[in-house]
């Protein structure tokens, strides 16, 4: 496509960024606060509304549709098609008597309010094709047109992709099953007892280990507990990687989820299950496909329709029932919300996402637009307004939290910030890391992912244990789906340690807690100005539970946040660039110093920018903080081939959290394809840096910088065994003085034997994780 096509695609929406933009510099000099309809409207609400104003969803649903419409060939994983419904969301003014009276002069059926959303109304035309190809766009002009109607919308099926059965791991384990005597039945759990009758005389930990509270195979007497190895320490030795999420000393603590609430939203929730009945809550759950109070999902073949009830066994298994295994909150009190298993339209996402707003703490998601490595899709007009009343009215004003699987696409290169409920700053992304502390092959980088899990990897690797239907249990939950789940039964514990943690302060708990060390010798790590360690793969590293839960003991709440708007510094904008040679924009800020909306200590930063090109996969996008941190907010997605560009999108960054927001930033934006070919051009039309933070530093970083030591690693200790310290203390004295003369490259151990896995580390010692001392 050459440039003046790109031109003409374009006008309409330069037109429009034109006065947006102008509307900012407006906002931005003013500090103003607008009104809508709704009446009083403060600058963050407008941050939304700009997020919100874009017809980039739309643009990309078309693309949806349109483009790329690939059908069918991995059915399970794909929950519906983009396809137009006969339902229409319209906000009425003068309530439900008018409402009714509209929907009947213009021939719907009127189905009800949308719950939590004031005048919002579902209206349905029974006349008119279930599900349609077509946007019937002039009875959506028809209805808006009517002076009671503030907007309609009509509902369409997105796609949707649970983030657990990945399909090459998936055939792998089938191809396994097959050659098993036992091929007829995918009873994972048959194959589990099979297994730890073999394995069971190599992890049985020694005597002297069961004297550390960390060797705990007899805590609990249910069947897969002893194969939870994320868990609980299954190492025989102190210097063999740790394997962990440091749980068990939090139940030491006394906390186990008693008393939170956290929702599933899924494809349903076996609510009769013999390790999830006691710890169910009917109150926070609701069937939004069949629209009854029972989330019970639709039964079918094989896996089908298990992904909630595995993600729900994560976090809420019953302890020491003798039935599969342990959740990591496992008093909690769990609830599903059956979403998944119909078509999936903005409306059935957002009524999910508040449902029980007033009951719920948590809301754990492992699902999102497509990752197939092309689709950039973000949240439509409703779920936005969700998230925010979520994290606005949820926990009586201290905000729901909102926990996100951050994608599987890591096969065909997919980027988490090309989906906008990943990378929004209302949800806690979380993706995955192996056993063998290794970036698994399924990941998707990005910036905004906050944390990690332990979750699959390779074939070899275990994986997570927990229900599965029919009462049955499983050890093949993947994917980060299943490290989604292990975040919110952390966050459950904490919440139930200091139930005044706001939404912020969860990210910030993160960001002050998770782990670099097992994950160091992985690439890209970098240390910012504020000293936060960073990854693209594993944001602020593997959560580790009881620090977690002990820091937020005592947490002192971060100050109120507020947003500042950096329109770009350039005067002439747009900013043309080809794939011989970058663009650049800056961006000068003295970060809205001396007004409400002063930001000195960052937290999440955005770039809210439109960009032209006419191959979008090959741009890679940096941004440059003023102390010089590079941020790749978007890496090179070789399958995107749209020629939509990026229009409205926003960028999202964790790795300039805690620095100082003022000074010049740059975004550059690069074509990485290396042709030599013809010349291909684009432009950055506009771009808008959005600085989330605080005026004041945040109390819990007034003591100085993170520091970063190995304690994670050495044998486990709590604050009531204080006698183990000593051993901790000489357990790393051991690894400082090891003899690594010995030792043994683990990737060396890996490329010699394909089926390597971690059980084959027992009693050697690793390079690996031999040197401690490279940042301290
Ligand atoms: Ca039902
Ligand atoms: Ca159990
Ligand atoms: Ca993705
Ligand atoms: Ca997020």
């Amino acid at each position: 496509m050459n440039f003046i096509q790109l031109n003409v695609v374009f006008v309409p929406n330069i037109m429009w960024q034109f006065i947006l933009l102008l509307l900012f510099a407006d906002l931005v000099s003013v500090h103003c606060h607008i009104y809508d309809e709704a009446g009083s409207v403060s600058l963050i609400d407008k941050i939304d509304r700009y997020h919100r104003s874009t017809d980039n969803e739309f643009n990309d649903d078309v693309n949806l549709f349109d483009d790329h419409g690939h059908t069918g060939h991995d059915d399970e994983n794909l929950i519906g098609t983009s396809r137009y419904t006969n339902e229409w969301v319209v906000k009425i003014t003068g309530g439900a008597g008018s409402a009714a009276k509209l929907a009947e002069e213009m021939g719907f059926e009127i189905n009800g309010q949308v719950p939590n959303f004031p005048d919002l109304y579902r209206l349905h035309k029974s006349d008119h094709p279930r599900r349609g190809r077509a946007h019937s766009s002039h009875l959506s002009r028809q209805l808006a047109a009517d002076v009671r109607v503030m907007w309609a919308e009509q509902q369409f099926a997105k796609r949707r992709q649970k983030r657990g059965y990945i399909a090459a791991d998936y055939r792998l384990f089938e191809t396994a099953v097959e050659e098993s005597p036992t091929a007829e039945e995918d009873r994972p759990l048959v194959r589990v007892k099979r297994k730890s009758e073999q394995d069971e005389p190599h992890i049985r930990p020694k005597r002297y280990d069961l004297e550390t509270p960390s060797k705990s195979s007899h805590r609990f007497n249910d069947e897969l507990w002893d194969h939870q190895w994320y868990m609980h320490d299954t190492r025989t030795k102190a210097d063999l990687p740790r394997l962990d999420l440091n749980i068990l000393p939090v139940y030491d603590m006394g906390y186990t989820g008693r008393g939170v609430t956290v929702v599933v939203l899924d494809d349903g929730l076996e609510i009769t299950h013999t390790d999830i009945r006691n710890n169910y809550n009917s109150k926070i759950s609701f069937d939004m496909n069949d629209d009854d109070a029972d989330p019970t999902p639709r039964y079918g073949r094989g896996f089908f329709n298990s992904h909630g009830t595995r993600c729900a066994g994560e976090i809420a298994m019953e302890a020491n029932n003798a039935k599969c295994g342990v959740g990591v909150a496992f008093n909690v009190s769990i609830g599903g919300v059956r979403m998944l298993d119909g078509p999936v339209s903005d409306r059935v996402e957002a009524s999910s996402l508040i449902y029980a707003l007033d009951l719920v703490d948590i809301y754990s998601a492992s699902w999102g637009p497509s990752d197939d490595g092309k689709t950039v899709e973000g949240p439509g007009k409703l779920v936005r307004q969700a998230l925010y009343r979520g994290v606005k009215e949820g926990r009586k004003g201290k905000g729901a939290i909102y926990i996100w699987a951050s994608g599987n696409g890591g096969r065909v290169k997919d980027n988490c910030n090309c989906d906008g409920y990943v990378s929004s700053i209302y949800t806690l992304s979380i993706g995955s890391v192996s056993e063998q502390g290794d970036f698994p092959w399924y990941g998707e980088q990005c910036p905004s992912t906050m944390a990690v899990t332990y979750s699959s990897g390779a074939y070899t690797d275990q994986k997570i244990a927990t229900v599965d239907l029919n009462d049955t249990c499983t050890m093949d939950h993947t994917g980060t789906s299943a490290a989604a789940p292990l975040a919110s039964g952390i966050v459950a514990l904490a919440l139930e340690a200091n139930p005044n943690l706001t939404w912020r302060d969860v990210q910030h708990l993160v960001t002050w807690t998770s782990e670099y060390r097992p994950l160091k010798d992985n690439i890209d790590w970098q240390e910012n100005s504020a000293g936060f360690r960073v990854n693209p793969r594993f944001g602020f590293g593997l959560m580790n539970a009881a620090k977690y839960v002990q820091m937020a003991i005592n947490w002192t709440s971060v100050p109120e946040k507020s947003i500042c708007l950096t329109p770009s510094f350039n005067d002439s904008l747009p900013v043309l660039f080809t794939n011989k040679e970058w663009g650049i924009v800056e961006f000068e800020t003295d970060g809205c110093s001396g007004t409400s909306d002063e930001v000195n200590y960052l937290e999440h930063v955005e770039v809210i920018a439109n960009i032209e090109y006419p191959i979008r996969g090959q741009l890679e996008i940096d941004l440059i903080s003023p102390s010089g941190t590079t941020t790749q907010l978007m890496k090179q997605r070789p399958k995107d081939k749209s020629k939509l560009g990026y229009v409205n999108w926003p960028f999202m960054s964790v790795h300039t959290w805690g620095e100082m927001s003022k000074g010049r930033w740059k975004l550059i934006v690069t074509d990485v394809s290396g042709q030599n070919s013809s010349l291909l051009s684009g432009r950055i039309v506009n771009a808008t840096l959005v600085l989330h933070g605080t005026s004041a530093m945040p109390e819990y970083r007034k003591n100085g910088a993170r520091i970063y030591d190995d304690a994670f690693n050495q044998l486990f200790s709590s604050p009531s065994h204080p006698h183990k310290m000593a051993t901790m203390k000489s357990n790393r004295l051991m690894d400082d003085d090891e003899d690594r003369a010995s030792a043994v490259d683990i990737n060396q151990l890996r490329s010699e034997n394909p089926n390597f896995s971690w059980k084959d580390l027992i009693g050697l010692k690793l390079t690996r994780h031999s040197s401690s001392n490279d940042y301290n």
